[in-house]
C-alpha cells in the first residue's frame, strides 16, 4: 500500500491507563513493510522519530481525529511534562477509526427478547395466537416461545426490540473481516494494565505487535474502498 506517495507507518502504544499525566508509556510499535520497530521508553521513541527521522505516513486506529482519539494526545502530552521537543511535529498521519465507523457497516443487531416478568396474560395469549401456539400457562407458553425463537420461529410482535450495537474497536473490526470463527488468539486492551502490574512485559509488546499487524491488514483492506475526498480530509499533519 502506498498512500500519497508514502509508506504507511502502522503506529500504536500501549499504556498503564488513559491519562497523559498520571499514566506510564508502556511500549510503542512501528510496522513499516515487514520491519517491526519497539520502543520502550518515550526517549527512545523521540529519538527515532524526531524531525522526520522515520519516512512516511503514520497510520493509527484511534490515535487522532476530529473527536478525540487517544495515542497522539497521549504522546504529546508525555513530552509536554517531559521537557521532550514534541517530536511527531510534521509527520502526516491518518486515523482509520472514523473511517471505518463512517464507511463500514460494523453493526451487530441482535433481538432483545422481553422479561418474561413484564408480560401478563393477555400479552401471552396474544402472542400464542400469533405464533399458532395453544395457550397454556404463563411460564409454558413463555418458554414454548423461547422453544420456536431458538429455532428462529418466533414472532414477538412488538414485545422484542432490535438493539443494534457498534462494534468498532479494532479487534472487533478485524475478527469480523479476517477471523469470524474468532480463532485467532486476542487479548483485551483493558487487561493491560494488570498484565503491567504483574511485569508482563512481552505479553504487553505482543499484543501490541498484533495489534499493529491486524491494523495494516484491515487498513490495506479498507483503505481502497473510501472515497478519496475522505482520504485527503484524513490525512493531516500532527
Ligand atoms: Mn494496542
Amino acid at each position: 500500500l502506498d498512500l500519497r506517495g508514502s509508506r504507511p507507518i502502522y503506529f500504536d502504544i500501549e499504556t498503564t491507563g488513559f491519562s497523559g499525566i498520571e499514566d506510564r508509556l508502556i511500549c510503542v510499535v512501528a510496522l513499516q513493510g515487514h520491519h517491526f520497530s519497539i520502543y520502550r521508553k518515550t526517549a527512545e521513541l523521540a529519538e527515532a522519530f524526531k524531525q522526520g527521522g522515520v519516512s512516511g505516513i503514520i497510520i493509527t486506529y484511534n490515535g487522532e481525529n476530529w473527536q478525540s482519539g487517544f495515542d497522539i494526545p497521549f504522546l504529546r502530552t508525555v513530552s509536554i511534562c517531559n521537557g521532550i521537543p514534541w517530536f511527531l511535529k510534521g509527520y502526516m498521519h491518518l486515523d482509520l477509526y472514523p473511517l471505518i465507523t463512517k464507511y463500514i457497516n460494523t453493526c451487530l443487531y441482535t433481538e432483545k427478547l422481553p422479561a418474561r416478568s413484564r408480560l401478563r396474560k393477555h400479552d401471552l395469549k396474544k402472542l400464542a395466537f400469533a405464533n399458532d401456539i395453544e395457550y397454556s400457562t404463563v411460564g409454558d407458553t413463555f418458554k414454548h416461545l423461547k422453544k420456536l425463537h431458538e429455532e428462529g420461529r418466533a414472532d414477538w410482535l412488538d414485545y422484542s426490540k432490535v438493539k443494534a450495537e457498534d462494534k468498532n474497536s479494532l479487534q472487533d473490526v478485524y475478527q469480523m473481516l479476517f477471523d469470524p470463527e474468532g480463532s485467532e488468539e486476542y487479548i483485551d486492551g483493558g487487561k493491560v494494565p494488570e498484565l503491567y502490574k504483574k511485569g508482563e512485559m512481552e505479553t504487553i509488546v505482543k499484543h501490541c505487535r498484533r495489534d499493529v499487524v491486524r491494523l495494516k491488514k484491515v487498513c490495506e483492506a479498507v483503505l481502497p474502498c473510501i472515497p478519496e475526498h475522505e482520504l485527503d480530509r484524513g490525512i493531516r499533519d500532527i
